[in-house]
């Protein structure tokens, strides 16, 4: 019998579902379902509901448990043997949060195959209870929810909070010290204390908080279920080191929170067998395990095969984005970056550069240059190091570092030369990677290139030049679903009392593109071992220009 596992990717605007075969080490079966096409009677625009204040950005979580069902529905008439499938665990889109009341555990571990899951999570027990009660426990609507919809990672309307938790941790790098990441607007815990402030009594009646990931486990293992190291990093409430919950950033957040929060597990933890549910509905293995969730940046971290300390992905998209697997928990102390819990059981870093694929295309416009390829030439006619040119891409606000004024700075840098300008732009991406990636203390040894501008051969060159490190391209789709079919995987051998090797787990399906590695040039090396300590004096100028000494 076939070694088959799924990884499903509840992600902002789907959900994806990735079947591999362990034996033959190939992808059978990928499907994804769009919520605003698939579902649109919940009103969601690109998986968030629309809502009168910009900065509020929520979604519905009874969206999310019918497009579980659907796609188990879809993969079943597509005719995969969900029988065959041994375990099943999956991958969130980070920091959202579920508000469960104190019937969501006995109504999960009692779904009716008979209907569909949302009417099982609509049911209340209201009408179990006397009449005098009814109104604090919420109308029939509510079903297991203590708050119908969920505050997702788009949200960045508790600035307030994020400033509340941060001062009662003591400041920027104390906070990053205790929970791996400075205090966000979009991260879980600011999150559940603007709800206990402005909706206290909902609050009160919230026995249980999820996460996206957790929730959908809760789901498909028919109880509540635990957070993973992983996800839990992303909620400003998990002791970073010691992989517990932080007392004082709970007590900061809101109060009894503790009871409301399942305990924390590592990531090949089992939640149980499959609810009995999705084994008479689509006909699952009854004996199929659901492993924990995670969140989709740590199970992005296995799907791309960063298995190690010194393997990197670096993502060139609409945003730039570092990732980087770590041994050892270090923190950064400017609050930039974030430390998460890696599926392996080491950490992971996340840093994200606001000015990417967006900020590439603006000097390529600027300079009447047709495309990338024409864009790579004009890269190949300056030289490395620029003679010195430097150019801060700040078009929109910067995340890394934290820049609050959008602005471009020149420095040294003639504003007419259209090669000097293209590659100045692509150098400063690489050189504030390094730069600000440094607090991690770890040289990469492999970097994996992703995204449109990875097809670019001239940036990644830089790319390697700049990091002193070799660069492979890697093209997986769907990587998050994909880590998470792994890591069921790695959670099942685990489980049958085999010791897995990561390198073994992830080996045939996250091999880099073929002839794709691209070598440091020394003599280029050496030019930008020199060049990033002006680029750092460049950006300290024109961050005390902008924003005051930090
Ligand atoms: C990470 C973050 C996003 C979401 C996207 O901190 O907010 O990457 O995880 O789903």
């Amino acid at each position: 019998m076939a070694k088959l596992f799924l990884g499903l990717d509840s992600s902002t605007q789907s959900l994806s579902a990735v079947v591999i075969d362990l034996d033959t080490r190939k992808v059978i079966h990928e499907k994804s379902l769009n919520f605003d096409q698939a579902l649109p009677q919940y009103g969601t625009r690109n998986g968030v509901l629309p809502n009168a204040d910009p900065l509020v950005k929520r979604s519905s979580p009874l969206m999310w448990a019918e497009a579980l069902d659907r796609l188990f529905a879809e993969m079943k008439k597509d005719g995969v043997a969900l029988g065959q499938i041994l375990a099943i665990s999956g991958s969130g889109q980070q920091h959202g949060s579920v508000y469960l009341n104190d019937h969501a555990a006995e109504a999960l571990a009692k779904l009716d195959p008979q209907k569909p899951l949302v009417e099982n999570l609509r049911l209340s027990r209201r009408s179990d209870l006397p009449r005098r009660n009814r109104a604090k426990t919420g109308t029939k609507a509510d079903g297991i929810f203590s708050r119908p919809t969920s505050p997702i990672w788009m949200d960045s309307s508790t600035a307030v909070e994020c400033a509340e938790i941060r001062k009662k941790l003591g400041g920027i790098k104390a906070t990053a010290e205790a929970t791996g990441s400075d205090t966000f607007e979009r991260f879980t815990g600011p999150q559940i204390r603007k709800f206990y402030k402005t909706e206290p009594e909902a609050y009160a009646r919230t026995a249980s908080i999820a996460l996206v990931s957790s929730f959908m486990a809760s789901l498909l293992a028919g109880k509540i279920a635990p957070i993973d190291y992983g996800d839990g990093a992303g909620m400003n409430l998990m002791d970073i080191r010691k992989k517990v919950w932080h007392t004082g950033a709970l007590a900061a957040t809101a109060p009894d929170l503790k009871l409301k929060l399942p305990p924390l597990a590592e990531s090949w933890k089992v939640v149980g067998a499959v609810s009995p549910y999705f084994v008479k509905k689509f006909g699952l293995n009854p004996e199929a395990q659901t492993l924990v969730w995670s969140g989709d940046n740590p199970c992005s971290v296995v799907g791309l095969g960063l298995i190690r300390e010194g393997m990197v992905a670096i993502s060139l998209g609409t945003s730039d984005t570092y990732f980087g697997s770590m041994k050892k928990c270090r923190t950064d102390e400017h609050g930039e970056g974030h430390v998460f819990g890696s599926p392996t059981g080491d950490y992971m870093t996340l840093i994200c550069f606001k000015n990417g694929s967006l900020a590439r295309e603006k000097i390529r416009d600027a300079y009447g240059i047709k495309d990338w390829e024409k864009f790579g030439e004009a890269l190949k006619a300056a030289p490395p190091g620029n003679n010195g040119g430097i150019l801060l891409p700040w078009f929109e606000a910067e995340i890394v570092p934290r820049v609050n004024r959008p602005g471009i700075h020149r420095f040294d840098l003639d504003e007419k030369d259209a090669a000097a300008n293209c590659r100045a732009i692509v150098e400063a991406q690489m050189m504030s990677m390094r730069l600000h990636s440094q607090w991690m203390k770890v040289s990469p040894d492999r970097i994996f290139a992703t995204g449109g501008a990875s097809q670019t051969s001239p940036i990644l060159q830089i790319m390697a030049d700049v990091m002193n490190c070799r660069v492979e391209r890697i093209e997986v789709s769907k990587s998050a679903a994909l880590g998470a079919a792994l890591r069921a995987a790695h959670g099942w051998l685990v489980q049958t009392g085999k010791k897995p090797k990561w390198e073994k787990v992830v080996a045939g399906f996250t091999d880099p593109v073929p002839n794709s590695e691209i070598r440091p040039n020394p003599k280029a090396t050496k030019v930008y071992d020199q060049l990033i300590e002006k680029y750092a004096a460049c950006e300290r100028t024109a961050l005390d220009q902008l924003c005051g000494k930090r």
